[in-house]
Parts: C-alpha cells; sequence; structure tokens
C-alpha cells in the first residue's frame, strides 16, 4: 500500500511540475498530436540554431578583435590593446584569403579600440572607456571626425539609417551617424523578459541585430524594434577549440556579413581563424 501510495504521489507531483493549464485543456481535447507538440515545444521557448562551418581563413593571431566588418570583399577589423600591452588598438584591412593585412593605422596609445562598421563610405571606431569616436574615410583611413558620448564603447554596427551601439551593459543606442547624437535607445531582453547584458560585437543581418555577448559562446538575434531575443546560435564548441588550440586565443567575438553573397563569418579575440559559417536549426 505504502508503495502503491508513492507511486500515486510521484506521478502527482511530476504531473504538477510539468503541466501548465493549458496543457490540461489539450489532454481534455483528447488529441495526443497537440500534447506532444505541447511538451516539445513549451510556450516561449526560442529558436536555437547550430552551424556548418563552410570555409576557413587565416586571422592574425596577435589581433585582439573588437570589431568585425566585410565591405567591398575585404574584412575591416577594429583591435583593441594599450600601449603597454603585447597588442594594439588598429583599425586594419584584411585580405579574406590570405588575412594579409593591406592596410592599418594603430591608435594613439591612450585609446582602446573596440568595434567598426562601415555607414556612406565611412569607417566609425568607438573606443573602451574614452568616450571618443573615430570617423575615417575608407579609402585611406583617414580621421575626418571625431566625436564624444557618455559611457562605454563596446560593439558597433548600422541599419539603413543609423548606428546601433553597445556599450557593455544591456542596453543598445540608436545614433545619427552625422552628429552621434543618440536617436533611441533599446533594452535588450530574453524570453522571460530578463535582460541581457555585456551586450559586445554587433553585426545588422537580414533585419535583425546579432550580438555577442562578453564571454559567452553564443550569438544573440535581437528584434530591433523590441529590444527581445528571437533566437539563440550556439557556437559554445567552436569557442572551446580555439582556446583549447591556442592558450592566448580568447572569448568569441566578431561577427561580419557579407549581404550580396550572404555568407557570414566569426572569430574571436586574438583566434588563428576567421570561419565562415552557415547558420541551421539546432538538431
Ligand atoms: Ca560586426
Amino acid at each position: 500500500m505504502r508503495f502503491f501510495l508513492l507511486i500515486l504521489f510521484s506521478f502527482f507531483a511530476v504531473s504538477c511540475k510539468n503541466e501548465a493549464p493549458v496543457n490540461r485543456s489539450v489532454v481534455n481535447n483528447n488529441s495526443a498530436v497537440n500534447i506532444t507538440k505541447t511538451v516539445n515545444q513549451p510556450a516561449g521557448k526560442l529558436p536555437e540554431y547550430g552551424y556548418d562551418i563552410v570555409n576557413t581563413y587565416p586571422h592574425d593571431p596577435k589581433a585582439f578583435t573588437q570589431g568585425l566588418v566585410f565591405y567591398n570583399n575585404f574584412f575591416y577589423e577594429g583591435t583593441g590593446g594599450r600601449q603597454s600591452d603585447t597588442f594594439h588598438s588598429s583599425l586594419r584591412k584584411v585580405e579574406v584569403q590570405s588575412g594579409k593585412v593591406v592596410q592599418k593605422v594603430d591608435m594613439d596609445g591612450k585609446y582602446f579600440g573596440e568595434g567598426i562598421t562601415i555607414f556612406n563610405d565611412k569607417i566609425y571606431q568607438i573606443t573602451w572607456q574614452e568616450k571618443k569616436a573615430f570617423v575615417y574615410d575608407v579609402n585611406d583611413f583617414k580621421i575626418l571626425k571625431e566625436f564624444s558620448y557618455f559611457g562605454e564603447g563596446w560593439g558597433i554596427t548600422h541599419d539603413a539609417a543609423n548606428l546601433i551601439m553597445s556599450d557593455g551593459t544591456q542596453v543598445l543606442r540608436f545614433i545619427n551617424p552625422e552628429n552621434f547624437q543618440v536617436v533611441r535607445t533599446l533594452v535588450v531582453t530574453d524570453e522571460k523578459g530578463k535582460e541581457i547584458d555585456e551586450i559586445n560585437e554587433l553585426e545588422y543581418v537580414k533585419g535583425e541585430i546579432w550580438a555577442n555577448i562578453w564571454q559567452e559562446g553564443w550569438i544573440a538575434r535581437i528584434d530591433p524594434q523590441t529590444g527581445k531575443l528571437v533566437g539563440r546560435i550556439d557556437l559554445e564548441d567552436l569557442a572551446e577549440r580555439q582556446m583549447a588550440e591556442d592558450r592566448n586565443a580568447d572569448v568569441l567575438n566578431g561577427i561580419a556579413y557579407d549581404e550580396a553573397s550572404d555568407r557570414l563569418f566569426v572569430t574571436g579575440k586574438k583566434w588563428r581563424k576567421i570561419f565562415e559559417i552557415k547558420v541551421k536549426p539546432k538538431q
């Protein structure tokens, strides 16, 4: 009898834990198909994506990648570092196939370079704690303008009208590229409404903002209107492999999108490779 009661109690406990009211109504409908569907796809569950590696390209293992862009068949990369570090803040143009740096400016040693983006033939590069953004001519890397802003600078990308910048918090700011004024802000939240902070390198991909999260092995896909997560791309094993193979390799950081050929590239700080990947629904 005691055994029977235990079984009965266990069954009741499990039922309570897993069964939301919506499931009960499904059960009442006597539809086995619907029950399976509800169990496998709980309400509010976000799509998870994996990846296939399509191509691998060399990457300067001294480049502490803070910004990565694909533009006119070249990578453009912003790197971070102080004068005292073994790696320096720079802006560089990189040949895709060879990884060769074909054009480069080192930043003044007092700046720690962060994200870059290219908009209307100008490169925007932000700095970590120096509250300074630099605007370069994309062709000769000459500085055209400087802007000041509040807070920190981490990642930057753009949509059709505005720059979009992260600052290490859960907030993304949309910025007028002409005067660097904040047009609007967006708080990034997950499917439970929890804020996601330490948003790092950014890329605007097919109407979504894709973002590295500092020290995380996944990319957040963010709705630019609501700030809500619309999916996660799991690159954990790729990041772990780079760090296991090279003790100098740091975290996943760097997303670039070739819109014309629909190609996506990812890398990390001081990684030896840039990976072209195809994102696919996770099995
Ligand atoms: Ca990027």
